[in-house]
């Protein structure tokens, strides 16, 4: 990966997740150069010449263009945000057979480059897409990061914050496992201002553990919900994307839940899933282990079994 010198990134997928993800990296002022990359090259140059036209706005010059696979050469970062999304009533799990095969041919053009950088995949069910990522490129694991339940933690920080009318950045909780219908919240580590959240709800009047436990259903739920309003979910993940871009490229060592490549924590093996994990210039620098109760065991093996089963029914 480059060091001290411009900043790229390369969207692979100018689609409502790769567009709003430029969006927000122009507004946040994180990269020198971002390079899109579409099948449709007219939707890429529509979206390059919109973007541009907001520069007079913006914090900092982003120089944006349409690209070619041969930009990804230079890339600190390739995002891959490319193929099918879930359509009313689909799972993300559905969209495993086509969006593989797009990635073959995505990651072998990226690595054809010359690519030494981090990918980043968003695209679903993004935990196989990871690890699908990580056998066609050949590059090692930490190299290789998914947005896993980044989005799922973000909404469950949101739902606290909401219920205990405390900021969201105070409400610190670990959403982990599948990013799809088997994640799983960490109660026994969800805490708001230092105080565990189900021990709050009991104490607190008009406040029910009930009504607490019951924001993981809202959470998984929460992709249908915003697919049925306005077909697609785009702004928060692209917000997501930003963060994991920033941890990556300011070297923060920030802690994100993010699908990693598991070698024997939680006791699974090769495969990619959602966990906390501190992020840095190499990428995955550690996977955190949290201390799980036994139910949030049992939840999280029953996670990490159906991924597996996707996988090996698609490969096998
Ligand atoms: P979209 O708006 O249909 O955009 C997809 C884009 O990919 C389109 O512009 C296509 O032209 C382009 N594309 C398709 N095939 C290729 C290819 N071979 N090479 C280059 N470009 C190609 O979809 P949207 O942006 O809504 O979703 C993209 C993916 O992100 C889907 O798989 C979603 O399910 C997934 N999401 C993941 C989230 C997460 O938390 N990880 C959150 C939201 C959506």
């Amino acid at each position: 990966m480059k060091r001290n010198h411009v900043h790229r990134v390369v969207v692979v997928g100018a689609g409502a997740v790769g567009s709003g993800y430029a969006f927000s990296l122009i507004n946040q002022a994180v990269v020198e150069e971002l390079v899109i990359i579409d099948l449709d090259e007219r939707k890429a140059e529509g979206d390059v010449m919109d973007l541009n036209h907001g520069k007079a706005f913006a914090p900092h010059p982003t120089k944006t263009w349409v690209g070619t696979y041969e930009d990804c050469r230079d890339a600190d970062i390739v995002c891959i945000t490319a193929g099918a999304n879930q359509k009313p009533g689909e799972s993300r799990l559905d969209l495993v057979g086509k969006n593989t095969a797009i990635f073959k041919n995505i990651v072998g053009q990226v690595m054809g480059s010359g690519f030494d950088g981090i990918f980043l995949i968003a695209t679903n069910p993004v935990d196989i897409l990871t690890y699908a990522t990580q056998q066609f490129s050949g590059l090692s694991s930490e190299r290789v990061i998914g947005s896993g339940t980044i989005l799922d933690t973000a909404r469950l920080r949101f739902m606290l914050s909401d219920y205990f009318d405390t900021a969201a950045q105070n409400a610190h909780a670990y959403i982990i496992g599948e990013h799809g219908d088997t994640s799983l919240a960490v109660w026994s580590q969800a805490n708001v201002g230092g105080r565990n959240v189900l021990d709050l709800a009991e104490k607190q009047e008009r406040k029910s553990v009930d009504e607490v436990k019951k924001m993981i259903k809202d959470v998984r739920g929460a992709a249908y919900e915003i697919i049925e309003r306005k077909g697609a979910t785009s702004h928060g993940i692209a917000m997501g994307l930003t963060r994991i871009t920033n941890a990556i490229l300011k070297n923060e060592n920030s802690v994100l839940t993010v699908s990693a490549y598991l070698e024997g924590q939680y006791g699974e093996h090769n495969l990619c899933i959602g966990v906390p994990a501190v992020i840095n210039r190499e990428g995955i620098r550690e996977v955190i282990e949290l201390p799980l109760d036994e139910e949030e065991t049992d939840n999280f093996r029953h996670s990490a079994d159906t991924l597996r089963r996707v996988w090996e029914n698609a490969n096998g």
